[in-house]
């Protein structure tokens, strides 16, 4: 991608105006017709009028809805071919059939990628049979598809039923008409998705069809954009029922249920509306029954409704209620709601379960104190969050392979890395149900973008927002009752990509605030964005708060005043120095990012044996590295700041980490010190592009493809801490007379900080500061500075002071290394240790006596002179540490929790 610098106008906010969607899945009323029996031709002609006519037997009682998952006996075949072959698994896509049968090698592996490209050329066809009845009378047979990957022709009995062009969307179709009792055969024709999308981009010549990242064909096609490759991932063009399907028979069902929770402003009650659609054969006679229980299963409320078919509003209070809160400040108590649909005779015949969490969410855009633009905050019940965290991509390019379990491991390394927000990427998924699920339950805040990245998608075409429109409502719909989503984003980048062309912006004209216009200019999909899009979610969010895109706000999308901006002039752009991150932040950064070398046993498993490729710069290894220029950029931030090899690749593989480690702490310290209180929350978030890989890759990910975290992943953690302090160094210089180039004072100076991210302060803390020669060791300055409270939920300045043991110019500047530490009661809350950048220029020493002591699971790390980064390896398997990359001073003791080391052995890397 590039970030070219756009001239632009204000950027005015958009009324937002309301035209609610409907959301009626197919219904299917089965009606009999009763014929009275005719008058005989006997019958005389006088006689007393005829008894009225006996009531119409009575239709089929309503039976409760069974659901049967369609999962057994899968075949696939290429479609131009005789064979078919069993699934590897269901819910599946090709490539993993076609893995399973050895009929394409692992495209992970080496630069397998390439040799598997034919595949996403061809159609596919998927089969099962499965046992069935007819419908009795008054009954649906309805199959559903909750997802197919993308272009999907499905047949009955050899009857078409459907056809699908987008993955993100489920699909209900009544099939009662075809089915037969016994065996019946569904069978999926999925066509190429490419040469589909390929079709419409010819078809519609005049629309700008650009990207950033993959072939602009893919703008077109409603599947997730990653597949078409990326900066950071393979081009994989997968198809199949990639979701599960189910046959569902019923009479009457609960066919919606939108649950919203209004919290009252003292939190003390929350109103719950539940606004309930049923469907089927006598939906109006059935009535509703609502219960509400707590997580320890207590039920706490119930309440019961007469349908009134479409649409049946029931408002339940829920007093004193137990609030959700992301993690660290408070607790995740969920609630289970339950909608139980019962027949005139009251048998239950349908039930829908929710898990709510009840909370306040807001996102806080007001003026600041002695700055210009506007805040960005999220609150939470009233609680300001400053939301570190990270960006989220698919877990693998093989979603179906991805179980709820690994979900689970990503997400807790997320929480236990002191992250309180994830974002849900553009060019990926709306994230499988596990995913919101375990956010939920472990307070991790969701920002989640609609599927729309990085190019100008083209919504002049009605199909295409037709689709759009089911795609939102279904997913808005699907996700509105989980706790964890704060909001809704229109797009990644695209308002970027519209502002990047020349000579004018693709007809983006932000003050023009005429919908109809938007669709008639280059940028037709701005009508998604600021139209479409919002409505839906206004509708169906659940009070979520929508934002047009990430970024977006103020004068345009690069402002740093107004709304989320994605800072990228660290690696693309200007490629500034990251040292400089304090000037380049904004209201809320959303994505920034620095690549590093994955874990070394990640490149191992991907490097075929005896190839020679073994070292950084090889063929396969840049092959495992899909950003443009990546050779470059990774050089040139090395070479700014480290003394560093190539060889052995292990120690280049620790340099890069290394560097993005610096580079990505510093961004979160000097962010996280722009949180000040109220009125001052000039910076409220941090999220790091990005947290995981979809392969094996060298990447801007902190976390590998296997979970194994890189060293960034530690320091970030760190400076995410609940209490952290901070060091900047400044060097002043002060000329003497106007004019002179040499007579200059110079002076080099620290200024500290102290950060809670509590709600409550901690009084009587001390800021101590001490220093050491970096060549001796020796200790040169050891004090109390100050004694203060540090107060709740922000960062307060503590000290600004000449460099504690600095000897001055004249003397030869002696390298100090500084350490800051917050202390009560004689206990070390935060502790942040500084040295001179950049280090290369640092006297760094080897140290005579670096000792790692393991005693079980600890590794208590020492030495008689200060060292930068020192990183613990173990070759034991299983070993998971809890930090890592630490920076050690004479004197103290570092101790590092490694579970599972159990006494094993460690050894160690540090900058030299
Ligand atoms: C961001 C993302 C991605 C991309 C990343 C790195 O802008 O939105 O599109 O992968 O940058 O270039």
């Amino acid at each position: 991608m590039t970030t070219p610098t756009s001239r632009r106008k204000p950027h005015n906010r958009q009324n937002k105006t309301h035209d609610p969607p409907s959301f009626t899945p197919s219904t299917s009323l089965h009606i009999q017709l009763h014929v009275s029996s005719l008058p005989s031709p006997l019958t005389p002609l006088t006689r007393p009028p005829p008894p009225p006519p006996p009531p119409p037997p009575p239709m089929a009682a309503a039976t409760p809805k069974s659901v049967t998952a369609l999962s057994a006996n899968w075949e696939f075949k290429q479609a131009d071919k005789d064979r078919f072959l069993p699934v590897a698994q269901f819910p599946t896509n090709v490539h993993l059939d076609l893995l399973h049968h050895g009929l394409i090698a692992d495209p992970f592996f080496a630069k397998q990628e390439l040799d598997c490209q034919w595949v996403g050329e061809k159609d596919w066809i998927y089969r099962t049979t499965f046992r069935a009845h007819k419908p009795e009378k008054g009954e649906c047979k309805v199959l559903v598809f909750e997802g197919l990957d993308t272009y999907a022709v499905v047949t009955v009995n050899g009857a078409e039923v459907l056809r699908t062009d987008n993955m993100f969307i489920e699909h209900r179709v009544d099939v009662g008409a075809v089915l037969k009792d016994g065996e019946n055969c569904v069978e999926i024709l999925f066509k190429s998705a490419f040469l589909e999308g390929k079709k419409v981009q010819d078809a519609e010549k005049e629309h700008h069809w650009g990207c950033w990242n993959g072939d602009p064909s893919r703008l077109a096609v409603r599947k997730a954009q990653y597949h078409y490759g990326w900066d950071w991932g393979p081009t994989l063009l997968t198809c199949g029922p990639w979701r599960p399907v189910t046959l569902e028979t019923y009479t009457t069902r609960i066919s919606s249920l939108r649950i919203t929770t209004a919290v009252s402003s003292s939190l003390s009650s929350a109103n719950i509306t539940a606004k309930t659609s049923i469907e089927g054969y006598n939906a109006e006679s059935t009535s509703i029954h609502y219960k509400i229980t707590s997580a320890s299963g207590a039920t706490v409320l119930e309440s019961s409704a007469q349908s009134e078919g479409d649409d049946t509003v029931s408002a339940l209070t829920l007093e004193e209620p137990e609030l959700w809160y992301p993690h660290g400040y408070g607790a995740q108590p969920l609630y289970k709601f339950t909608a139980t649909l019962k027949d005139a005779s009251g048998v239950e015949i349908d039930s829908v379960t929710k898990t709510i969490g009840v909370r306040t969410v807001k996102v806080v855009e007001r003026e600041l104190k002695d700055q210009p633009g506007t805040s960005f905050f999220f609150e939470i019940n009233g609680v300001p969050i400053f939301c570190g965290g990270s960006n989220w991509i698919p877990a693998d390019n093989f979603i179906p392979r991805i179980g709820d379990e690994r979900y689970r491991e990503w997400l807790q390394l997320l929480k236990d890395g002191n992250q309180v927000m994830a974002r849900v990427w553009a060019g990926g998924i709306y994230e499988q149900d596990a995913f919101y699920d375990t956010c939920d339950e472990l307070g991790i805040l969701v920002w989640q973008d609609f599927a729309f990245g990085c190019g100008n998608y083209p919504a002049h075409m009605e199909s295409f927002r037709e689709s759009i429109k089911k795609e939102a409502i279904y997913n808005v719909h699907r996700l509105h009752t989980h706790a964890c989503i704060v909001l809704w984003a229109g797009n990644n980048e695209d308002y970027q990509y519209a502002e990047s062309i020349e000579p004018d912006h693709l007809g983006y004209d932000p003050k023009d605030m005429n919908p109809d216009n938007w669709l008639k200019s280059g940028f037709p999909a701005r009508y998604l964005y600021e139209k479409l899009l919002p409505d839906v979610v206004a509708e169906h969010g659940a009070g979520v708060t929508y934002h047009p895109g990430s970024p977006w706000g103020g004068v345009d999308s690069r402002d740093q005043t107004v709304g989320d901006i994605h800072q990228w002039n660290v690696w693309h752009g200007s490629q500034e120095k990251y040292q400089n991150f304090d000037k380049l932040g904004g209201r809320f950064v959303s994505e920034f990012g620095m690549e590093a070398f994955p874990d070394i046993r990640t490149i191992d498993a991907y490097l075929p044996e005896g190839s020679g490729e073994r070292y950084p710069q090889s063929s396969t290894i840049d092959f495992h590295n899909k950003a443009d220029g990546h050779e470059r950029r990774l050089a040139l931030y090395l070479v700014e700041n480290f003394r560093y090899t190539f060889s052995p690749l292990e120690q280049y593989v620790y340099a890069t980490q290394l560097m993005q480690s610096e580079c990505l702490s510093t961004a979160y310290r000097l962010w996280r010190r722009d949180w000040k209180g109220p009125g001052r929350e000039y910076t409220a978030g941090a999220l790091v592009w990005q947290i995981n890989d979809c392969w094996p890759v060298t990447s801007w990910a902190i976390i590998d493809y296997y979970l194994r975290p890189k060293h960034a992943y530690f320091t970030i953690k760190r400076e995410l801490a609940a209490v952290v302090t901070g060091i900047k160094r400044v060097r002043v210089e002060t000329p003497r007379d106007p004019w002179t180039r040499v007579d200059i004072d110079v002076e080099e100076r620290v200024q500290v900080w102290a950060g809670s991210f509590k709600t409550e302060g901690v009084e009587g803390v001390q800021l101590v500061v001490r220093s050491w020669d970096v060549v001796s060791g020796e200790k040169v300055y050891d004090e109390v500075v100050k004694e203060f409270t540090l107060e709740e939920n922000r960062s307060v300045e503590v000290a600004d002071m000449r460099l504690p043991g600095w000897s001055g110019k004249a003397e030869g500047e002696r390298d100090v290394v500084v350490g800051a530490y917050l202390v009560k009661d004689g206990e070390v809350l935060a502790r942040r240790i500084s040295f001179a950048e950049p280090l290369k220029y640092v006297k760094l020493q080897k140290p005579k006596h670096l000792k790692t002591e393991v005693c079980g699971d600890i590794v208590k790390i020492s030495a008689e002179v200060p060292v930068k980064g020192v990183a613990l390896e173990t070759s034991k398997e299983g070993v998971v540490f809890e930090d890592n990359l630490v920076d050690i001073v004479p004197g103290e003791v570092v101790e590092v929790v490694c579970k599972g080391l159990d006494g094993g052995e460690v050894s160690v890397r540090y900058l030299l």
